[in-house]
């Protein structure tokens, strides 16, 4: 989704780039004065339109945010930090105007000007002043550099049917998306594995057709308020949030995750305060190190006992 932007330079890298392409461009007249004088204003030119439409790519290609599906707007923030991301745009925005108003101002008294001399201290004056410009947005630029490399790494996220795994961390979430996709997320005996959204698809035949599913992993989940969560875990809540249709929540009795059932279901019991328009499937993983007995379904994603039926219960809630 967000792989297109073309890549953002630094001030130096930007106005070094230009010089460069510029230096490439050459003239020839009979008379050496009028040669010169042709080559230093093409170039000039040049370099001020290669900058000028340099910086106007940054801003037009970036993704407008607020028209972003909700669930990227929330990310962005927690990742990027929306407030800022606005100001690096804007200031970049701000570079582009104020070069384009000293072009204007200053470049039709290169053209008449015959005195090779003068147009060379003029032509010398606008790149300081074109240059001064971009440097004074140089911070801003690498932000959005940098805001480019995150952008990159977030998952592409379709429009369809989407259920989304929670839990405590360590419990096996990531397993079962292995299980059920062809997803490959990381998998550890340590908590906090997962550190951002990974999407999986499962599909179903409907009708003669092939119907296709979302299934996403989440990093793990202490029960704490929001305003305590770190950034890693917000956006498990952004994903609970803005993507789910359904909501399995994945339970570990054998609490070889190093967590307690008591706290898990506290747990399972705010988080189902928060989402209360979306269905629950409650799951206890790890089957094959401890079964409860309780009512809940069970699998494991060691033997894969319980698999298949929580898959087809999962597909038949999605519809
Ligand atoms: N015995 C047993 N171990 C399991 C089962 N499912 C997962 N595990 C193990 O539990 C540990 C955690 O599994 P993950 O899938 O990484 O758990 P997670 O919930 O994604 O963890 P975080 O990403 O850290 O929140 C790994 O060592 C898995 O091999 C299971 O059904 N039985
Ligand atoms: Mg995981």
């Amino acid at each position: 989704m967000f792989r297109n932007i073309p890549p953002i330079l630094n001030a130096k890298q930007l106005l070094d780039q230009s010089i460069r392409r510029t230096k490439k461009i050459q003239i020839h007249d009979r008379e050496k004065r009028f040669e010169i004088k042709k080559i230093v204003i093409a170039r000039t030119v040049a370099f001020i339109t290669d900058l000028l439409s340099q910086l106007e790519s940054y801003v037009k290609n970036f993704p407008s945010i607020d028209r972003l599906p909700l669930f990227y707007q929330e990310i962005i923030d927690i990742k990027i930090d929306t407030n800022k991301l606005k100001k690096s745009l804007g200031a970049v925005d701000w570079a582009r105007k104020t070069v384009e108003m000293v072009y204007m101002t200053q470049s039709s008294s290169l053209t008449k000007s015959g005195n090779v001399e003068f147009l060379k201290q003029k032509q010398k004056e606008i790149y300081g002043r074109v240059s001064s410009i971009v440097k004074q947005v140089d911070k801003n630029l690498v932000f959005l550099a940098n805001a480019q490399k995150i952008l990159r790494t977030f998952p592409d996220i379709e429009d369809i049917p989407t259920v989304v795994i929670a839990g405590y961390p360590n419990v096996g979430k990531s397993s079962l998306i292995r299980q059920l996709s062809a997803a490959k997320p990381e998998i550890a005996q340590y908590p906090f594995t997962t550190k951002q959204i990974f999407v999986g698809h499962m599909e179903k035949m409907v009708r003669y057709e092939k119907k296709r599913y979302q299934i996403i992993d989440t990093p793990g989940l202490l029960d704490r308020p929001l305003s305590e969560r770190n950034k890693i875990e917000r956006q498990a809540i952004a994903a609970l949030r803005h993507l789910a249709d359904l909501i399995v929540f994945i339970f570990d009795p054998s609490e070889t995750s190093g967590y307690q059932m008591n706290d898990q279901t506290l747990m399972l019991e705010n988080i189902q305060k928060l989402f209360t328009d979306v269905p629950f499937l409650i799951v206890e993983n790890k089957v094959d190190i401890k079964d409860t007995g309780s009512a809940n379904r069970k699998i494991s994603c060691i033997t894969g006992e319980g698999i298949e039926e929580l898959r087809k219960e999962i597909l038949s809630i999605l519809n």
